[in-house]
């Protein structure tokens, strides 16, 4: 039998609002793949609720580098290793610290790049995270960032994000670093209605978008989704480029699942009922 791949999840746990592991765990599980969380931050509701006085935010920097310890004498080993938010400069040091120790040849690292959305970083990250998130993205097999990520990973102003393939090719080329990285590029748009993704695949050199009819609104933890739906895809040994368009697609469904149930989009989407459509493969019409 062949064992499930294990998955190294290094992310907050938002009680409200379907981001982070709260995506990733169910999102691998249906995949296939053991999602194991260390969590770097308790919070009870993601950061794009309002700022309010009962708010928890319980930083887990202190439990990281111990909870590495005893991974080690437990012996595991990681088929990919999968960073998201991360709650405090500190952790960064202590994630890259864990790449070095467990990073096995043939693993994953896929670093997404969570730092901000619509041309703003989220409330928690100072510049100083942004420049640190850059040192750590730099060691990564694979990025997922969004526009806003993108522009912050490149140092330009987010106003001179791409709107069209020539630009984005040439964003995700600067991206690779010269090749040494894999990257997918979200949030891109070019042509009104359309939205998806662009990808560098470093294995080909190979640049494919993805594009999907947009449906209207925002919603908090669709980054997310989008990066567990790709890594589990890899981990199942599909090409990049077939993660990336089955992410994209998995992401539009529950977008327009959500808009049709009508719930407050600060809850993220309605991804639940649609889970089983990645168990197979992601072969669901639709
Ligand atoms: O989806 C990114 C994300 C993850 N985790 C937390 C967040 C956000 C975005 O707002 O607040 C806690």
């Amino acid at each position: 039998m062949n064992r499930a791949p294990r998955v190294a999840a290094v992310h907050d746990m938002s009680g409200i609002g379907r981001c982070s592991l709260t995506a990733a765990l169910p999102v691998l599980a249906a995949m296939g793949a053991w999602c194991c969380p260390m969590p770097t931050a308790y919070l009870s509701a993601h950061t794009a609720f309002p700022l309010s006085d009962q708010a928890v935010f319980l930083d887990m920097t202190g439990q990281m580098a111990g909870t590495a310890r005893h991974w080690r004498e437990l012996g595991m080993e990681f088929q990919a290793i999968y960073s998201g938010f991360l709650g405090s400069e500190e952790q960064i040091g202590l994630l890259r610290r864990f790449l070095a120790e467990f990073r096995r040849p043939g693993a994953v690292v896929l670093v997404d790049p969570v730092m901000g959305d619509h041309g703003q970083p989220y409330r928690t990250y100072t510049p100083e995270m942004c420049s640190r998130m850059g040192l750590l993205a730099a060691e990564a097999d694979l990025i997922t960032p969004n526009l806003t990520e993108a522009a912050l990973l490149l140092g330009v102003p987010y106003a001179s994000a791409p709107t069209s393939e020539r630009g984005a090719a040439e964003w995700l080329e600067r991206l690779s670093l010269e090749g040494r990285r894999s990257v997918v590029l979200t949030g891109l748009s070019f042509a009104p209605g359309t939205v998806g993704a662009g990808c560098l695949d470093r294995a080909t050199g190979r640049i494919r978008f993805a594009m999907e009819a947009q449906e209207p609104g925002h919603f908090p933890g669709t980054g997310d989704l989008f990066a567990s739906v790709v890594l589990g895809a890899l981990l199942r040994g599909e090409t990049l480029e077939a993660a990336s368009a089955q992410a994209v697609r998995f992401v539009r469904r529950c977008v327009a699942r959500t808009l049709a149930a009508g719930t407050p989009p600060l809850e993220g989407v309605e991804f639940e009922p649609l889970l089983r459509e990645l168990m197979d493969g992601g072969r669901t019409a639709g």
